[in-house]
């Protein structure tokens, strides 16, 4: 966890399952990227990999990954 502009960024790895395509990595994308406290994301649908950096005073892991599974698609933190 490092310190930035006063807020405190943390970089999670989730293993997201069911993104068989670039339209689905777009749109969990577009959703993720839109809350608050998100300063850098990754999808990557071909290795189920979504790598959100944010601004844990603003967002969690559960609301990430709740807004991913309304999609449709299935989210773990990654272990
Ligand atoms: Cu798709």
């Amino acid at each position: 966890m490092k310190k930035k502009e006063g807020f405190f960024m943390k970089t999670v790895e989730y293993v997201v399952t069911g993104m068989t395509c670039g339209g689905c990595a777009s749109s969990v994308r577009r959703v993720v990227s839109r809350n608050k406290g998100v300063s850098d994301m990754e999808v990557e649908n071909m290795e189920n990999r979504v790598v959100v950096t944010y601004d844990e005073s603003q967002l969690d892991d559960q609301t990430i990954i709740d807004q991913i599974n309304r999609l449709g698609f299935k989210a773990a933190v990654k272990q």
